[in-house]
């Protein structure tokens, strides 16, 4: 039977790919984001390119009503998700905590954890119902370590770690899987949007190196979607090559 991925955040990026590959694999897509009209656009596409069956959930993570009621009243032959991949998330600005916005720590926390949380209680009692699945959550270089200015960003990172681990724990007796995937500088709106619209200051971030592309990570977790019902990555850091740690790039001409 054809297998259904939900993917969070599908509207750019990483998600954005994530659904690209997903669907030249031959999955059907159920894809969420609150911009409708970039999903809309994309599932378009999608079906028409691949011919697989998609269905745009357009919501705010953020919104804990929303994401249980809109993923509730999917229709029936929507309801079986075998992959989950929670991706949403955003970072807000760069700045010592004493200098920082409340309202961007609100946001982050909010999105990257209370968003993946209310995401994961709405889809993993189907998965256990199933007695099998397999979930993504997207974490960072960011949880690993942390850097100077990043403090809430990354805190919200080593949640996402620390998460991915109960689930690992909590759904081992469902055969349900729990991935963990962390990426390094990754060329999306992330910048963009970290820095609140300034296309200067983020297209800097990605100057003088050759920094990872949405498709990379889609690759990366294909590849983990196709293995063996025996085998699990657990946990995968995905780095540019450029990069070998949160704040060590090496870029031409610096
Ligand atoms: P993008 O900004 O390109 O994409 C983020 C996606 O998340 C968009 O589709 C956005 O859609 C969606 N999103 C944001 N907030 C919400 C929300 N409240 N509800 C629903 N959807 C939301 O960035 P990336 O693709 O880079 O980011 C994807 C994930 O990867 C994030 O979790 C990020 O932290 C992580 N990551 C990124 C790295 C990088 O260097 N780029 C490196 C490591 C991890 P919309 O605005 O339409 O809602
Ligand atoms: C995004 C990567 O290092 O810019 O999670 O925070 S970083």
């Amino acid at each position: 039977m054809t297998k259904t991925v939900f993917i969070t955040g599908a509207s750019s990026g990483i998600g954005y790919d994530c659904a690209v590959k997903f669907a030249s694999l031959g999955y059907r897509l159920l894809l969420n984001a609150r911009r409708k009209e970039k999903l809309e656009a994309l599932a378009n596409e999608l079906s028409f390119r691949f011919g697989v069956q998609v269905f745009c959930l357009a919501f705010d993570v953020q919104d804990r009503k929303a994401v249980l009621e809109k993923i509730h009243s999917l229709p029936e032959n929507w309801k079986q998700i075998d992959i989950l991949v929670n991706n949403a998330g955003l970072a807000l600005g760069l700045s010592d905590l004493h200098e920082g916005d409340i309202d961007d720590w609100d946001r982050m926390i909010d999105t990257n954890v209370k968003g993946l949380l209310y995401v994961s209680k709405a889809i993993i009692p189907g998965m256990i119902e199933r007695n099998r699945g397999h979930i993504f959550n997207i974490g960072s270089i960011a949880g690993k370590e942390t850097y100077l200015k990043g403090n809430v960003y990354c805190a919200t990172k080593h949640a996402v770690d620390s998460l991915t681990q109960a689930m690992r724990m909590e759904l081992l007796p469902y055969n349900i899987k729990v991935s963990l995937i962390n990426p390094g500088a990754t060329n999306t709106e992330f910048s963009q949007v970290r820095f609140k619209g300034d296309k200067n200051k983020a297209d800097k971030v990605y100057d003088g190196f050759e920094p990872l592309k949405g498709e990379d990570i889609a690759e990366c977790i294909a590849f983990c979607a196709g293995l063996p019902g025996h085998v699990n990555i657990n946990d995968m850091l995905i780095m540019p090559t450029a990069q070998a740690t949160a704040g060590l790039i090496h870029k031409k001409n610096s």
